[in-house]
């Protein structure tokens, strides 16, 4: 079996296209991979039912090949290493050279077949989250299927049933394995029109991943529950998440499903959208209300929708604020108004490099080059036009341009504020606040009226 990297959708859609021998058909499919954290651009499917792909965050879609109908799809569990952000690299567990492992994209109705190779150290098996499936195919490890031993590779193969929004990931030794990062999206698109799945112009989608991965190591600690120090977009952290590049006025669907142990209210700026799918399925029109603000449970996935109609640099994050920052330590204790003049200089005799930080916040990490082990993140980190952005963790930006092109996926850069628009300085006369003084009673009279008991206005 050849593993191949490729550099782009060119050579993905070349690998899905090939015409293939009835020999080479009798064999596995080629395991493409790809250990790039860039945004692919959407793979166009060059054969079967026609679909508007999806844009995977940092991520990419798995090419497949036809056989006889089928769509054959070829996962290989493997350790991987994925660039958390420029300064970090991870060594994890994924598929086809990543963690997440690729987008799996499929239409209603479609017969799949997935090829699952363990290149792991230990036994692993793929549950295909949310999927209308035949039992054994479910993929829990020792209760519907034996374990894949390593080096060994097994088929699944069933009718994607319903469209919408799915995932997929281990059901065997699975606090280790999804720790160690492995999970991956899977989208069934629409067969034809559907009255309940929109046609968008940008369709996003990626998945909440958490690590706890100690400051100057690699591997993540996979027997925490809690107290994770990474949280992720598709297992990248801002400033290394990409952004979500739309054109003013596109129609914009963003899917978003959680494998942490924890739950994640995702935030969006200066739009309302609806929940119009979870992976249960597509949300009745009737039961949809407008949000700012979604709650992905663990375990769940959302699907929201938006006209992107206001032009500029959206943030769109995790409203947990610890969630949107790196590793830190949490025992630390809050130095807000704590005056340490005379300490430091007692503790400079005996440390020379000795600092203080916290007393009046921690903005000032945001602009602090301190010197950090190896291999480590900021705790805040990112820069905007404007200066730090003191973000970390599980943000990124919503990027609306009147001129982006429709199908450019590229980031525009930041936005060029009309002039007038930006919150600024008030340089005029800064007169002392006006406060209402407490006046002196005039009467001896108690202040406030008090009422008897039992005496109410507009009872009788
Ligand atoms: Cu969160």
């Amino acid at each position: 079996m050849q593993r191949r990297a490729f550099f782009g959708g060119a050579a993905l859609t070349a690998a899905a296209a090939a015409s293939v021998s009835k020999v080479a058909l009798a064999a596995l499919p080629e395991a493409v991979s790809n250990d790039k954290p860039d945004t692919a651009p959407p793979l166009q499917p060059p054969n079967g039912r026609p679909y508007n792909p999806v844009v995977t965050l940092n991520g990419w879609t798995l090419p497949w090949r036809m056989n006889n109908g089928v769509k054959e799809f070829h996962l290989v569990a493997e350790p991987v290493e994925r660039e958390l952000a420029p300064g970090m690299t991870a060594r994890l567990w994924g598929y086809n050279g990543q963690s997440p492992g690729p987008t799996i994209e499929v239409v209603e109705g479609d017969r799949v077949r997935i090829f699952v190779t363990n290149r792991l150290p230990e036994h692993t098996a793929v549950h295909w989250h949310g999927q209308r499936l035949p039992n054994g195919m479910d993929g829990v490890g020792g209760i519907t299927q034996p374990q894949i031993p390593p080096g060994k590779t097994f088929v699944y193969e069933f009718e994607a049933k319903r469209p919408g929004t799915f995932m997929y990931h281990p059901h065997a030794d699975e606090m280790v394995q999804m720790a160690m990062g492995m999970m991956g999206l899977w989208v069934t698109h629409p067969k034809g029109a559907h009255p309940l799945i929109a046609r968008v112009d940008r369709d996003f989608c990626f998945l909440l991943a958490a690590y706890d991965i100690d400051p100057g190591s690699a591997t993540p600690r996979v027997n925490t529950m809690l107290d994770f120090n990474l949280w992720t977009f598709n297992t990248r952290v801002f400033p290394g998440i990409a952004s979500l590049n739309v054109r003013q006025g596109d129609k914009v669907r963003i899917r978003v499903g959680n494998l942490t142990m924890t739950n994640h209210p995702i935030h969006v700026h200066g739009h309302e959208f609806t929940v119009t799918g979870t992976d249960g399925g597509p949300v009745p029109t009737s039961a949809r209300w407008p949000e700012v603000s979604v709650d992905v449970a663990v375990g769940q996935m959302r699907q929201m929708e938006f006209v992107a109609d206001a032009e500029g640099d959206w943030a769109l994050h995790c409203h947990k604020s610890h969630h949107t920052m790196n590793a830190m330590g949490h025992a630390v204790p809050t130095m807000i108004g704590v005056d340490h003049a005379g300490l430091v200089k007692k503790m400079q005799k005996i440390v020379p490099d000795y600092m203080v930080m916290g007393e009046r916040g921690m903005a000032d990490m945001g602009d602090m080059e301190m010197p950090i082990p190896d291999n480590t993140l900021p705790m805040m980190t990112g820069r905007g036009p404007f200066g730090p952005a003191e973000m970390g963790g599980m943000f990124t930006l919503l990027k609306v341009r009147r001129d982006q092109k429709p199908g450019d996926h590229s980031d525009p850069g930041w936005y060029r504020h009309p002039p007038g628009t930006v919150a600024r300085e008030w340089t005029g006369e800064l007169p002392a606040p006006a406060r209402a003084s407490a006046p002196a009673p005039k009467t001896k009279s108690p202040p406030l009226e008090v009422r008897k008991p039992g005496g109410h206005d507009g009872h009788h």
